[in-house]
């Protein structure tokens, strides 16, 4: 009784960490996407989840702490799928962890990298982020050994998807789901914002990538597999016909473009038990 007493007064501080390898850590997954689920069912199998979508492990202490941004809108039906996946599969992986839905308000052309900025910004204004993701809604990874953390170059995760095959489409791409540290992020001056409508952005940031003077970090085609939920292009998110002419570009304007010049207004920041909903007026292309 002693033990136990003695046990319960210890703090968090004097947990003890977790090992470098989590003991939970399995193989691949089996990714299917159950018919009836509900945001409700994901909370019940996750009860160690707190407010806001945070979590840490009850009996160590975390060696990594990692925030999930993910930018977001009209696709509630895949984000309860891939919370319903990456809960679980974050805890297995012993991380300190926060998931952000950055969601873009109105129905002005959607901006997914200008979402990202704005969800490294929220994200490390609430916690000392040591690494982030910035995670499409729509890919679920596949394997247990595809750990969120971050590296010491910036890392693209999805690196085999699915609807590509289970191999990399072209050398640069830099789609999907990518990790930072904070360092990385800034050295690059953050995402473009100024990318409206689909394509092109996560090239430009695979560019700034080698522009910030790093290298491209993967994990192996093994364990860097995505299944993509299947959708048609969104409206609101056209076909961006400048991504070209944009793109020829980046050498010149990533310096005047990216996390130093981003402006942006929170519409609402609110706790979900899942996950932390920040509504962004984003504003529109200039
Ligand atoms: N996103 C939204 N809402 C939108 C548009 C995009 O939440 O209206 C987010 C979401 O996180 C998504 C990401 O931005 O995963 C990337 O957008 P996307 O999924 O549209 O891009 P992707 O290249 O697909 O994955 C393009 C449509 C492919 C249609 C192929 C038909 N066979
Ligand atoms: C490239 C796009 C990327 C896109 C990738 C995969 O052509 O933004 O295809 O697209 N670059 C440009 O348009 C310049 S996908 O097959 O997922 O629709 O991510």
């Amino acid at each position: 009784a002693n033990l136990s007493l003695l046990g319960s007064a210890l703090n968090k501080e004097d947990m003890p960490y977790c090992p470098k390898q989590s003991p939970l850590i399995g193989g691949p997954i089996r990714v299917t996407f159950p018919s009836g689920l509900t945001f409700a069912e994901v909370e019940r199998k996750n009860p160690l989840v707190v407010r806001g979508g945070r979590y840490r492990p009850p009996n160590c202490e975390a060696r990594h702490r990692t925030a999930i941004i993910i930018p977001h809108r009209n696709r509630e039906h895949h984000l309860k799928f891939l919370l319903y996946y990456l809960h679980p599969f974050l805890q297995r992986q012993q991380l300190n962890y926060g998931i952000y839905i950055i969601h873009q308000a109105g129905n002005y052309t959607f901006n997914r990298a200008k979402l990202m900025n704005v969800g490294f910004r929220e994200a490390m204004r609430e916690e000392d982020w040591d690494c982030l993701f910035f995670h499409d809604v729509d890919l679920i990874p596949e394997d247990d050994r595809n750990t969120y953390i971050c590296d010491a170059h910036p890392k693209h995760a999805a690196i085999a998807m699915d609807k590509f095959g289970y191999k990399l489409p072209y050398k640069m791409y830099f789609g999907g789901v990518s990790a930072l540290t904070p360092v990385q992020y800034l050295k690059m001056n953050g995402f473009p914002n100024n990318y409206w409508g689909w394509g092109g952005e996560d090239d430009d940031i695979g560019v700034r990538v080698s522009l910030g003077g790093m290298l491209i970090s993967r994990p192996s085609l093994k364990v860097g597999r995505y299944k993509m939920i299947k959708h048609k292009h969104d409206k609101g998110n056209e076909v961006n016909p400048k991504r070209f002419n944009m793109l020829a570009k980046t050498r010149h304007t990533w310096k005047e473009d990216g996390m130093n010049t981003v402006e942006y207004e929170i519409v609402s920041r609110d706790y979900q038990p899942l996950y932390t909903n920040i509504t962004v007026n984003i504003g529109t292309e200039a």
